[in-house]
């Protein structure tokens, strides 16, 4: 296409494919860097009404302007679910921004974050200061280059929580085994009947059978699945979440409990979770429900779920 003949885009975009006939375009504004690690494509750029993002095989996994949306909706409900959160294990969260969620929690005394992607993490301790906030050196942390899923099969330790805060299961990225009903089946073995899990589900709104799917998947392993939503703009529409557990369901918690619990048990400032938003996160609209309840089928290790692009 010559020069004159261009339509008024800009030049610099990433293009995002949400299925095969659908994609959310944006201006990159700068280039911090882009490049590949062995496992996947890293591109940290400045977006147009994003600001700082990381991108991980062309999918945005956190902006300055609303990773506070994602990664608080993640981590609080379930931290403050559990009685008393001592032992955290998060698998995925390179950025390090659910580290630095789940270290506000007072009760916290030791958290493994295990990420597959060892260079992704140097990458983030390099440029996304503004995420993790130097939650990596912490004390109370310990990082793990591992598998998840080989983590999660031969550790021996017990968690009060676990957090998966991982990329979509697309078919051909690192993460597919990290949602079958085999790999929460060792989740489960890790927390017993009195810890909570909570994974990252995709969206009811982009990718609702893949949402479904894992909602189904986690209730015939845990007695309480409690799927949950938000909005992120970065990930241009809703978003989901499961909660599973079985004792604990944060959807229980009213909002006074919820306001006691964070006046009592969290230190720092939250940006988006309160008593009120916590009631928002579990108020899931008719469509959503209905999609959840009419969901059959599970993700296994021989037939898993996959995003479709
Ligand atoms: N389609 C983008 C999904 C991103 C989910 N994972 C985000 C990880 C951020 N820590």
């Amino acid at each position: 296409m010559d020069e004159d003949s261009r339509p008024n885009l800009p030049w610099r975009l990433i293009v995002e494919w949400m299925s095969s006939g659908e994609a959310c375009f944006r201006e990159v504004l700068t280039v911090y860097y882009t490049g590949k690690t062995r496992y996947q494509s890293v591109d940290i750029v400045e977006l147009h009404g994003l600001g700082k993002s990381l991108v991980l095989d062309g999918k945005i996994q956190s902006s300055l302007h609303d990773e506070h949306w994602y990664h608080e909706a993640l981590v609080h409900p379930i931290m403050l679910a559990h009685p008393n959160p001592r032992r955290v294990l998060v698998i995925g969260g390179g950025e390090g921004a659910t580290l630095r969620e789940v270290l506000k929690h007072k009760t916290v005394e030791r958290v493994v974050m295990v990420d597959i992607d060892k260079e992704l993490v140097e990458l983030s301790k390099r440029y996304l200061s503004e995420w993790h906030q130097g939650s990596f050196t912490d004390p109370r942390v310990e990082i793990v280059f591992s598998d998840g899923r080989k983590y999660v099969e031969d550790v021996a330790e017990e968690y009060d929580v676990v957090i998966l805060d991982l990329v979509d299961p697309m078919e051909k990225g690192p993460a597919t085994r990290l949602y079958t009903v085999e790999f929460y089946k060792a989740v489960k073995r890790l927390i017993g009947e009195n810890g909570i899990m909570v994974t990252q589900a995709t969206s009811p709104s982009l990718t609702p059978t893949v949402y479904a799917i894992i909602a189904k998947t986690l209730s015939v392993v845990f007695k309480k699945t409690r799927p949950y939503i938000t909005y992120v703009k970065s990930y241009n529409g809703l978003w989901g979440f499961v909660a599973a557990s079985d004792t604990h369901d944060p959807a229980k918690l009213d909002s006074k409990a919820v306001e006691k619990l964070i006046s009592e048990r969290i230190a720092g400032e939250l940006r988006f979770y309160d008593a009120e938003t916590h009631q928002w996160l579990f108020s899931l609209p008719k469509p959503v429900r209905k999609l959840l309840s009419e969901e059959n089928r599970i993700a296994t290790d021989d037939n898993p779920v996959y995003t479709p692009v």
